[in-house]
């Protein structure tokens, strides 16, 4: 149930974002869902093909809204960072603000013989 709902309110933060014109300048002071589509300090791209990641590693800054995407050079691939609920799936982007550590991505998307082997970090400091 959690999951589904922290999907909605990205899904509705990622439509707002690309209907947004200017004008819509909704301050959201509500703590347990701080609004922070707008505020990505940078963006992180990641490049699948199959079937590897561009990189082993990529660095995101702790506790900062980074936009991260994932770029499909080839083949049809998705990633899931492992134990955060976070996953985008085909050429798309999503903010996300991480605590410090290193996390697992994988790909989570069945994309065929090299599927196990896509896999790469997120170190997070
Ligand atoms: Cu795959």
């Amino acid at each position: 149930m959690q999951k589904k709902i922290a999907y909605f309110l990205t899904l509705t933060a990622l439509v707002l974002a690309l209907s947004a014109c200017g004008g819509n300048n909704k301050n959201t002071e509500n703590n347990s869902a701080p609004s922070n589509a707008e505020a990505a300090s940078q963006e992180v791209v990641i490049k699948a093909s199959s079937w590897e990641f561009d990189q082993a590693e990529y660095a995101v800054p702790k506790d900062t809204p980074v936009k991260l995407t994932l770029e499909n050079v080839s083949g049809a691939h998705g990633i899931e960072i492992v134990g955060q609920d976070i996953k985008i799936r085909g050429n798309k982007s999503e903010v996300v603000t991480l605590p410090a550590g290193t996390y697992e991505i994988k790909c989570n998307i069945m994309c065929g013989n090299g599927h196990n082997k896509m896999v790469a970090k997120i170190v997070v400091s």
